[in-house]
């Protein structure tokens, strides 16, 4: 059965063998088991989900991909600031739309989220979330459509996929990131601001220190590697990308994450983490990221 419907989500099962489980809550991708072309039979979890994180909805899932919309991080836009951190699409219940595609290449499903009281009580805007999620033989691609339904008024919002990629954090390099431009939320201004940085590790970011780090204008081809493999990301319409890993003192305090699980991933995320996209009225914003296993 390459799709399994359960109570609280999807199982996707591709017909050569990787699968995504996800759930209604936050539309979340809690794994992604996917083999690499030079090894087509071994089967590994790209995708970090902390051991201690609940996953009945009663909190923010810690791991796999949360989508943050409409706001990233802790809100500053003036419309935002009744918005909990990252906005409320990863606590909110999804709908399944149906399968776009299921044959032997490719599993392609669809879920929708819509304003409802509740979000307007946060975010008083209407809009409509189309979140597409395809399962290939080694990449899986998760695709935003954020359209706003208003007749008439422009909104503005954030967007990202903060996905946590499983891999060894002290050996993990994430390029090509060298010389450009990065606000460092680790190293705070005078002013309160994040400090402007240029990145100078030209043989790839590490994690070895705490790192919070915005990169604007990245390109859109970005390969995370560590000894033993790594992911290609591709994306496209996400102006920003940052790249987290708290490490341990951090780490230790952070929501429902498990003993040492700093160690096992790096967060990479495209989006709109310091900018702010306007929707004129009735129209739509595709932002997507295209992760393949090497
Ligand atoms: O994307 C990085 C970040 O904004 C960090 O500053 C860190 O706080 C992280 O997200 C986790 O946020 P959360 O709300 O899930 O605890």
């Amino acid at each position: 059965m390459p799709i399994e419907q359960k109570k609280e989500g999807l199982l996707l099962e591709h017909h050569k063998g990787p699968s995504v489980d996800l759930l209604w809550f936050g539309a979340h991708v809690l794994s992604w088991k996917s083999a690499i072309p030079s090894r087509p039979d071994v089967y590994t979890n790209r995708i970090f989900t902390s051991s201690k994180s609940p996953l009945d909805g009663s909190v923010p899932i810690r791991g796999g991909i949360p989508i943050v919309f409409p706001t990233f991080a802790t809100p500053s836009h003036p419309d935002h600031l009744k918005l909990p951190n990252h906005g409320f699409a990863r606590t909110e219940i999804w709908k399944w739309d149906g399968n776009l595609i299921d044959n032997q290449h490719e599993i392609t499903i669809h879920l929708t989220l819509d304003d409802t009281p509740r979000t307007r009580r946060l975010w008083d805007k209407p809009f409509h979330l189309d979140y597409i999620i395809s399962l290939q033989e080694f990449s899986l691609t998760t695709t935003l459509r954020i359209t706003n339904t208003s007749a008439s008024a422009p909104f503005d919002f954030q967007a990202l996929f903060h996905t946590y990629h499983a891999c060894p954090s002290a050996s993990t390099r994430v390029a090509p990131l060298h010389g450009l431009t990065y606000f460092d939320k680790n190293d705070i201004d005078t002013d309160g601001q994040p400090k402007r940085k240029v990145e100078g590790r030209a043989e790839g970011l590490d994690v070895l220190h705490p790192t919070d780090a915005v990169f604007v204008d990245p390109p859109r081809e970005i390969d995370a590697f560590w000894p033993l493999g790594g992911v290609h990301i591709s994306t496209i319409g996400t102006p920003e990308l940052v790249v987290w890993n708290p490490q341990a003192t951090a780490g230790q305090k952070i929501a429902e994450m498990e003993d040492e699980g700093w160690e096992k991933f790096v967060c990479i995320e495209p989006g709109f983490a310091r900018s702010f996209k306007t929707l004129e009225a009735g129209k739509t914003h595709v932002c997507s990221q295209r992760i393949t296993a090497l």
